[in-house]
């Protein structure tokens, strides 16, 4: 079975949109396979981001991603790699078509990095590196 890694982010948990981010994931058919909520510490977020690292964006990145609990969620499907990213939309929330949980949640708010409410594994690679940190 395909799964992939979902992380609900601080400003999704904040804002209580986990209901409405699992909503869409269930209605388009994926299985939400397992599920944790998490205040994950610097060295499993290190792991996590370790391809930004060195980026501007890296320490705020890590800042916002300590900054509350995460919803770390399995979900599983047919192709659910892919379909989960086109379900979250482009990274940046301004340009994420309307539609998407990114495009229609989520918007600038002048931050040094970008707040798109959801991660999403981009590859099989990445889904089984990326689930092996959180579960
Ligand atoms: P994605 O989450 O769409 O896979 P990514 O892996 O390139 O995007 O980046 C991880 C996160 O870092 C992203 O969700 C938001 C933030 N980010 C990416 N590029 C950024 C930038 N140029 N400026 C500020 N934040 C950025
Ligand atoms: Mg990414």
């Amino acid at each position: 079975m395909t799964a992939t890694l979902v992380l609900i982010k601080p400003d999704g948990v904040r804002r209580s949109l986990v209901g409405e981010i699992i909503r869409r994931c269930e209605a388009k058919g994926y299985k939400v396979a397992d599920l944790k909520l998490v205040e994950p510490n610097r060295e499993i977020l290190a792991k996590h981001y370790a391809e930004h690292e060195g980026k501007p964006f890296y320490e705020p990145l890590m800042e916002f991603m300590l900054s509350g609990p995460i919803v770390a969620i399995r979900l599983e499907g047919e192709r659910v790699i892919e379909g989960f990213r086109s379900l979250a939309g482009a990274t940046d929330p301004t340009l994420a078509a309307p539609g998407t949980i990114r495009g229609d949640l989520s918007r600038d708010w002048g931050t040094k990095v970008i707040q798109n409410l959801v991660h999403g594994s981009d590859s099989e690679e990445s889904a089984a590196r990326e689930l092996a940190i959180w579960f």
